[in-house]
């Protein structure tokens, strides 16, 4: 039970560097912060994170205009989708309607 229990705070610990990392290294922003989910001015992987919670059931979004970050009025996959190819460079600007 204990060794689980390390495991878990080990797992989520990488998690959060790697949030970390991935933050530091995405400062993209948009004029209406289109992507940011969780309102911290930045884009980063923490809002993709934010918008699977927020798929989950998991997660309240304070503004969910900067969810739709294909402007098609409806809150799914694909925009996370977008979100996450957006921060990864694959996408060079929001919002994407392509
Ligand atoms: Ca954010
Ligand atoms: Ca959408």
């Amino acid at each position: 039970m204990k060794n689980k229990t390390k495991k878990i705070i080990s797992f989520l610990a990488v998690i959060g560097t790697m949030s970390t990392m991935f933050g530091t290294m995405t400062m993209k922003t948009s004029a209406n912060y289109l992507g940011d989910i969780n309102g911290d001015n930045l884009i980063s992987m923490s809002d993709t994170i934010a918008l699977a919670r927020f798929l989950n059931g998991e997660y309240v979004l304070s503004d969910y205009s900067a969810a739709d970050v294909n402007v098609n009025a409806i809150i799914d996959d694909v925009d996370r989708q977008i979100l996450l190819a957006f921060i990864m460079g694959n996408i060079s600007s929001l919002p994407y309607t392509g």
